[in-house]
C-alpha cells in the first residue's frame, strides 16, 4: 500500500506575517480566494496551510496544480487527494468508489494531466508541523491515533495509523477530550461541522466552505482563533 511521502513538513516560525489553517477545499478555489481576501490575506508575508481533500466534489478540482505551485501554500494529503491519484496511476483505492464521491472532474482531463495531478498530489505529506511562538501547531488531516504527538516521529507509527490520519473521525464522534501532549494544538478537517469545534487543544475547521450554504474557517495559528 502506498501512503504520502514523506510523512511530516516542518515550517519555522512566520517572522514576518500570519499564519492560517483552512479547512478542506474540495475544488472550491475561488471560494477560497474570496474568503481570503475578507481578512486582507498578504501572500508576500502570510502562509495558508490546508488540511488537505484539496480535490473532489468542487467544480475547481483541476485549479490544485496552480494552488500548489503558490509559494505561500502549503497542503497535506487527505482522503479524497489519496483516491484522486491513486486512481489516476490506475490503482484505485480499494475500499471507497472515488467517482462516487465527487472524483468524476479527473476523467474530463487527459491522460498527460492527469499524471501531472498525480504526481503532485502523491508527494504531499501526511502531515505538517508549523512552528509559532507559543509552540508547534501539528496538521493532519482526518484524526490522530495517539495521546502524543511525538508518536508520528517513531518507526512503529504504523500503515494502519497512517489510514487513521486520512480517515478516522473517532475522536470527533466519541468527543475524546484528552489533550495531545508535546505538541501546542493539532488542527484536523474531513468531519464537516456547522462552526468550528475543539476537543482538548484538537481542532476541527471543516465548516464546508465548498458546500453551498458552508464557509471557509480561518484559523490563526499564532493565536489559535478564527480569523475575520
Ligand atoms: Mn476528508
Amino acid at each position: 500500500m502506498t501512503f504520502c511521502n514523506p510523512l511530516v513538513q516542518r515550517f519555522s516560525a512566520n517572522e514576518s506575517g500570519r499564519d492560517f489553517a483552512v479547512g478542506d477545499i474540495h475544488g472550491c478555489f475561488s471560494k477560497l480566494e474570496t474568503a481570503l481576501r475578507e481578512i486582507r490575506f498578504a501572500p508576500e508575508f502570510d502562509r495558508l496551510f490546508s488540511v488537505g481533500d484539496l480535490v473532489d466534489r468542487g467544480p475547481e478540482s483541476q485549479h490544485v496544480l496552480d494552488w500548489l505551485d503558490r509559494p505561500w501554500f502549503h497542503a497535506i494529503c487527505g482522503n479524497h487527494d489519496l483516491m484522486a491519484w491513486r486512481r489516476a496511476v490506475g490503482d484505485p483505492y480499494p475500499a471507497v468508489d472515488h467517482v462516487k464521491h465527487g472524483g468524476q472532474w479527473l476523467d474530463q482531463h487527459s491522460k498527460a494531466k492527469q499524471e501531472r495531478i498525480a504526481q503532485r498530489l502523491r508527494e504531499l505529506p501526511l502531515a505538517m508541523e508549523v512552528g509559532t511562538p507559543q509552540g508547534v501547531v501539528g496538521i493532519v488531516h482526518a484524526d490522530f491515533p495517539y495521546d502524543d504527538w511525538q508518536a508520528i516521529h517513531h518507526e512503529r507509527f504504523s500503515a494502519g495509523d497512517r489510514e487513521t490520519c486520512l480517515w478516522s473521525a473517532d475522536r470527533y464522534r466519541t468527543r475524546y477530550m484528552q489533550p495531545i501532549r508535546n505538541v501546542r494544538a493539532v488542527v484536523h478537517g474531513h468531519v464537516t461541522l456547522s462552526r468550528m469545534a475543539q476537543l482538548g487543544n484538537v481542532f476541527y475547521i471543516d465548516t464546508g466552505g465548498w458546500r453551498e450554504g458552508g464557509q471557509f474557517t480561518l484559523l490563526d495559528l499564532q493565536t489559535l482563533k478564527v480569523a475575520g
